[in-house]
């Protein structure tokens, strides 16, 4: 399998996020993706490669322009603002919920910080935007490997930050620019004429969700505790099964927390048997291992040898296939559950 690399993750490096009231350190650290890469090295899992220049084109089809120009400009208008803020990260404080304007861009940048984002957890530092891009570039370039090549071929997007809770216009759960949307899109400019997004990650995919959410090309398909007590909390739920010529195209499976992998199977074979009926030519997972029982901001209760059966699983689709890096916070672990999925996707 071949890995695109994020060479420059670790630019990305938020110190703090909001919860409950106090500023706690950020789970979402650089130390997760090396121990992906330690992971896979010693097993002699996957291909390593160096992603290419992001086609920002592409990346301004998934994303709003004006959102992209944004994410490019923030860190130097923060700094601009006050030299001494280049010590410190952005995080949102002001957003414009039911009865604001969102057809405004005001010139204040808190205001528009706001605008761009829906929480206080995901910092935005001096080098999100150079990281962000260079995963985008890596989840692209894996979709053009998968494409090239006939067959049941399969390629990663191992980068940080994560994608999934990034929406059209706005970034959010340690989230920036979707990198599992960008991979679905760049899958149907190369020629698929359907792919769908299975997104095994603890939480609600509610940005990737959004973007396709009245789009028929693309089926999105997410298994995540229960919104109705765990974050994103607004998204997410049975009911939201996609809009216009996107009807029928989005499928949401909440379980409870504390769900098992007995029960967590179940709905991701349902998920699966989704895909099947939707034709699709291609396959993006999400894959996120804070479904680990380990996890410290999670609560399902899978166990490390069971991610061999969720690779196993995910491999049955016998379709072309892209992995994209989402959550996973019980770090000295995360490398090894990876690592089963994709040996055990590899059977
Ligand atoms: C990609 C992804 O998995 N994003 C998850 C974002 C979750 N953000 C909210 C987490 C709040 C958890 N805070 C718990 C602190 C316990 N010390
Ligand atoms: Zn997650």
């Amino acid at each position: 399998m071949q890995i695109f690399h994020n060479p420059v993750h670790e630019k990305h490096a938020g110190r703090q996020e909001m919860f409950r009231g106090k500023l706690v350190p950020c789970h979402e650290t650089p130390a997760r993706l090396e121990y992906v890469l330690e992971a896979l090295r010693q097993r002699g899992i996957g291909d390593l490669r160096a992603p290419s220049a992001a086609d920002i084109a592409l990346i301004k089809r998934v994303h709003t322009p004006r959102y992209v120009d944004f994410l490019a400009s923030a860190w130097q208008e923060w700094v601009a603002l006050d030299p001494a803020n280049a010590g410190l990260d952005v995080l949102p404080s002001i957003w414009p919920v039911r009865g604001f304007r969102h057809d405004v861009e005001p010139t204040n940048f808190a205001a528009r910080v706001g605008l761009f984002s829906f929480d206080s957890g995901c910092p935005l530092t001096a080098g999100t935007w150079e990281a962000a891009l260079a995963g985008a570039a890596c989840a692209i370039d894996a979709a053009r490997a998968v494409s090239a090549t006939s067959g049941k071929h399969a390629a990663m997007a191992l980068t940080r930050p994560p994608g999934h809770h990034a929406g059209p216009d706005f970034f959010g759960g340690y989230c920036f620019l979707n990198n599992a949307a960008l991979a679905a899109q760049a899958l149907r400019e190369a020629g698929a004429a359907r792919v769908a997004i299975v997104d095994v990650d603890y939480h609600h995919g509610n940005g990737t969700q959004s973007i396709f959410y009245e789009r028929a090309d693309v089926l999105t398909v997410s298994v995540h505790g229960d919104p109705t007590t765990e974050y994103p909390f607004y998204l997410g739920y049975a009911d939201e099964r996609g809009q216009g010529a996107g009807a029928d195209c989005n499928l949401n499976l909440p379980l409870p927390a504390g769900t098992g992998f007995a029960d967590w199977t179940r709905a991701l074979k349902q998920g699966l048997a989704a895909v099947r009926a939707f034709k699709a030519d291609a396959v993006v997972v999400a894959l996120g291992v804070d479904t680990y029982e380990g996890d410290p901001i999670s609560r399902f209760k899978l166990k490390s040898a069971d991610y061999l059966q969720v690779g196993r699983l995910l491999a049955g689709l016998d379709l072309p296939a892209v992995f994209t890096m989402e959550g996973g916070y019980a770090v000295a672990d995360v490398g090894t559950n990876v690592a089963n999925v994709l040996e055990g996707y590899a059977g």
